[in-house]
């Protein structure tokens, strides 16, 4: 019987990564750069999850020319939380609603008594915006752990972030399952020992998902989610 559903975010609960990608756009004018990710760009750099990792990766693939300045990590961080107010805007104007089934499935299973919790390589402000505009400003109550940014030592597709939830939560990977978008995503559950189902979106339609128990293009027919998934619940 599962016990906990451990829920991605990017891609899985709401299909964010344009946003993501925008958010990044405007923080690279703010701050005089002529960097511009469009979908294309944004795709490759997709590879690295993490948003000051993806902007390392950029530089050190896309622009080796870029005179570093003195504190990079510095210039990275800053950068990054400049994205991260945009797009937290963004959220807040209820620009990207949460993806189909989603919130059906964790009141549902919330109702149900099945343990839920968040598994994510986004910042905790990014989770909060878009949670307290699909769940509503009480979202929290209905997740046991909220694991997500830097948190962990290793973002996916490394297992430390799954690992961190099953110890807060006190389950072994036998008792839950995941839900993901990316490879990067399922590799980091599998890792964990978690068997995992994939929601695909537009950036991760064409990833290779082989180990995934079962793909989805979305959960608008929860039923059969519930029937793949094992879990006793009415959709
Ligand atoms: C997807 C990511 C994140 C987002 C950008 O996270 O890799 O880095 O692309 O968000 P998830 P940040 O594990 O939820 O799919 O800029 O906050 O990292
Ligand atoms: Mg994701």
């Amino acid at each position: 019987m599962i016990k906990a559903i451990i829920f991605d975010v990017d891609g899985t609960l709401a299909d964010t990564e344009d946003a993501h990608r925008k958010s990044f756009n405007k923080a690279f004018v703010e701050n005089g750069l002529d960097w511009n990710w469009d979908v294309a760009l944004y795709d490759k750099l997709l590879k690295v999850t993490g948003g000051k990792e993806r902007i390392k990766y950029f530089v050190e693939s896309f622009r080796q020319g870029f005179t570093k300045p003195a504190d990079y990590d510095g210039f990275v961080k800053n950068l990054h939380a400049v994205k991260t107010g945009h797009y937290t805007a963004m959220l807040r104007d209820g620009l990207i609603p949460l993806r189909p089934g989603i919130k059906q499935l964790i009141t549902e299973a919330h109702r149900a008594g099945i343990t839920l919790a968040i598994a994510t390589t986004t910042t905790p402000e990014n989770v909060s915006a878009l949670l307290e505009v699909g769940l509503g400003k009480d979202w929290e109550k209905y997740f046991s752990a909220n694991g997500c940014g830097d948190i962990v030592p290793n973002k996916k597709p490394a297992p430390d972030i799954y690992d961190w939830v099953l110890r807060e939560l006190k389950l072994s990977p036998a008792d839950c399952i995941a839900l993901e978008d990316s490879y990067n995503g399922l590799h980091s559950a599998l890792a964990a020992g978690i068997k995992t189902f994939v929601t695909i979106n537009p950036y991760t339609s064409k990833q290779d998902f082989t180990g995934a128990a079962a793909v989805f293009d979305d959960l608008g027919d929860l039923p059969r989610f519930y029937r793949a998934a094992g879990l006793p619940l009415p959709g």
